[in-house]
C-alpha cells in the first residue's frame, strides 16, 4: 500500500473532534448552547475589531477560531494512558508538558495531547487534557487495592479499536474505510455510561475519599467530561453566560482582561447532577447520581519564553498571596481588581514584550520586505524599517493552578484535600511509555523557523541570536 492511500493524521484529527462534539453535544445540550453564545460573540468581537480579523487571517487562524475545542479526560492505569498515547499519535497528537495537579489537592499528574508544528495546528488544534489517577497518593490501603482490582478488570477500547491503532502502527497509517471505522471505534471510549461497574456502597466509599476517584473508578470508561471552545473575549462571555440559564463559576482563571491577552483566561460552568444506575448485591439496579461533566470557555493569548512564565507566575502568586479567589464568588470583583493590578508590571504591548523578551512571536516579510530582498539587516532594523513584521504566537497549552481551579469548581469545594506535592514525571513517562515534549522548546522552534523565512532580508547572524 502506498503512502497516498493513508488518510492524514490531520484529517483524522478534524474528523475525530468534530464527531465528539455531535457526541457531547447530545449528551449535554449546555455545550450546545455554550457554543452558539461563543460563535455570537466571536463574530461581533470580529465585526468590531478589523485588525484583529485581519491578523488573525494572516496567521491562518481565522478559520479555525470558533472550530477550536479542547477536552480532558481522566484515567485509571498506566496501560490505559499507555494505549491511550497510541491511539492519540494516529491522529497526530503527541503528549506536550507535564502537570502537577496533587500541589493542588487533586490526585492526578496529567499531559496534554495535541498537535505540535504550525501546520498541524491550524488545520486543527484537537487536543485533550489527560489526566492518570494517582492511587498512590490515597491513604486507606485496602480501598486503594479495591479500587486498583476495579480497573484493572475493565476494557476502555473497544478489541476494533485496538487493532486499528495496531495497523496503523504497522502499516504508518491507515486508509479511508479505516479512518472512519477507527474514528468511530474510538468515539466509544469517550461515551458517558449511564450504568455505574460498581456497588453503591464502593461508589460511596470512594467517593468519600476523593471525588476524583470515584469519577474516575466507578465507570466503564473515561468520559469525556468537558469540551471548551475558544472564545475571543471571555469577559463578555461571562456576563453573557447568566443570561443563557448557565452559571459561570465565581472568577476567571488565569491573567486579567488585558489589551495583548497573555497565555489563558478560561472559566467554566460547574458539573452536572446527572443520573445514574448502581447496581447492587442482589442484582438490583438503584438510581443515584453523579457530578462529573461540565462545560468550560476559553480565550489563548501569546505563549510565553521561559522569562514571561516566571513574571506570570510570580504576578499571579502574588495576587494570590493578597487575596484568595472565595469558591463562593464573595470576593471576586476584589480577587479580580487585585489581579489587575499586579499584572500592571507585566507590558501590554506587543513591541515591549518582544523586545523584553517574555513572549514567542512568529515572524513574516512584509511586502515591502519581498521587494527589499538581498539587503542585510539585523532585525530590529529590519523591523523598524517595515521590513518584517511580527506576530503573537498562540499559546497551545494548560496552566496548572488554572486547571486545579476548574478540577476544584467541578468536584466541589469540599473536594479540597492535602496531599503532600509530589510531582513525579518520571514514573508518569514510565507510564506513558514516552518522554513528553518541552513546550517552551517547541514555541522556540516555530519562532526560529519564521526567522529563517527571513534571511532574505536578514542579517544570519542576528537571525541566529
Ligand atoms: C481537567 C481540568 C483541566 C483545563 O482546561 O485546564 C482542564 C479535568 O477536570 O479533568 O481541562
Ligand atoms: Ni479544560
Amino acid at each position: 500500500m502506498t503512502a497516498e492511500k493513508f488518510v492524514a493524521a490531520d484529517v483524522i484529527r478534524s474528523s475525530f473532534s468534530l464527531a465528539m462534539s455531535e457526541m457531547y453535544r447530545a449528551e449535554v445540550p449546555a455545550y450546545g448552547t455554550l457554543m452558539s453564545l461563543v460563535a455570537k460573540v466571536n463574530r461581533q468581537t470580529l465585526a468590531q475589531d478589523e485588525t484583529l480579523q485581519q491578523r488573525l487571517a494572516a496567521t491562518d487562524s481565522l478559520d479555525r477560531i470558533s472550530e477550536e475545542r479542547h477536552g480532558a479526560i481522566r484515567l485509571g492505569t498506566r496501560e490505559e494512558l499507555a494505549m491511550m498515547r497510541r491511539a492519540f499519535a494516529v491522529m497526530g497528537m503527541v503528549p506536550v508538558g507535564y502537570y502537577d495537579l496533587s500541589t493542588a489537592g487533586v490526585p492526578v499528574h496529567s499531559t496534554a495531547f495535541r498537535p505540535v508544528g504550525s501546520k498541524s495546528l491550524s488545520h486543527n488544534p484537537f487536543r485533550v487534557f489527560t489526566s492518570l489517577l494517582r492511587l498512590d497518593l490515597i491513604a486507606d490501603e485496602a480501598l486503594r487495592e479495591e479500587a486498583a482490582a476495579v480497573l484493572a478488570s475493565r476494557r476502555i477500547f473497544t478489541g476494533e479499536a485496538v487493532t486499528l491503532i495496531e495497523k496503523a502502527e504497522r502499516d504508518g497509517g491507515l486508509d479511508q474505510a479505516d479512518a472512519a471505522r477507527f474514528v468511530g471505534e474510538l468515539l466509544e471510549t469517550f461515551r458517558w455510561h449511564q450504568h455505574a461497574i460498581v456497588s453503591p456502597d464502593m461508589y460511596a466509599r470512594l467517593h468519600d475519599a476523593h471525588r476524583l476517584i470515584a469519577d474516575v473508578v466507578s465507570f466503564k470508561g473515561p468520559h469525556i467530561n468537558h469540551l471548551t471552545p475558544r472564545t475571543l473575549d471571555i469577559d463578555q462571555l461571562q456576563s453573557l453566560m447568566p443570561q443563557e440559564g448557565i452559571a459561570p463559576k465565581a472568577i476567571v482563571e488565569g491573567p486579567p482582561a488585558r489589551k495583548c491577552p497573555i497565555l489563558l483566561r478560561q472559566t467554566s460552568f460547574k458539573a452536572l447532577e446527572e443520573s445514574v444506575s448502581f447496581q447492587d448485591a442482589s442484582g438490583n439496579w438503584q438510581t443515584g447520581s453523579h457530578t462529573a461533566r461540565f462545560g468550560e470557555i476559553e480565550q489563548r493569548g501569546i505563549a510565553l519564553t521561559p522569562k514571561g512564565r516566571a513574571l506570570y507566575d510570580a504576578l499571579l502568586n502574588e495576587t494570590r498571596a493578597r487575596i484568595r479567589p472565595a469558591a463562593d464568588g464573595s470576593n471576586a470583583s476584589a480577587y479580580e481588581a487585585g489581579l489587575a493590578d499586579v499584572f500592571k508590571a507585566f507590558p501590554d504591548d506587543w513591541n515591549d514584550i518582544r523586545k523584553a523578551g517574555l513572549g514567542y512571536f512568529s515572524y513574516s516579510l512584509t511586502p515591502k520586505g519581498e521587494a527589499a530582498a538581498g539587503r542585510k539587516l539585523d532585525l530590529e532594523m529590519a523591523i523598524d524599517e517595515g521590513l518584517i513584521q511580527f506576530d503573537p504566537i498562540v499559546y497551545e497549552d494548560f496552566l496548572p493552578v488554572s486547571a486545579a481551579g476548574i478540577f476544584q469548581s467541578n468536584l466541589g469545594d469540599d473536594a479540597t484535600q492535602d496531599f503532600v506535592a509530589s510531582p513525579n514525571q518520571v514514573m508518569f513517562e514510565r507510564d506513558l511509555g514516552a518522554s513528553v515534549l518541552d513546550e517552551f522548546a517547541h514555541y522556540g522552534e516555530i519562532e526560529s523557523a519564521s526567522l529563517d523565512r527571513c534571511l532574505a532580508v536578514l542579517d544570519m547572524a542576528s537571525a541566529a541570536e
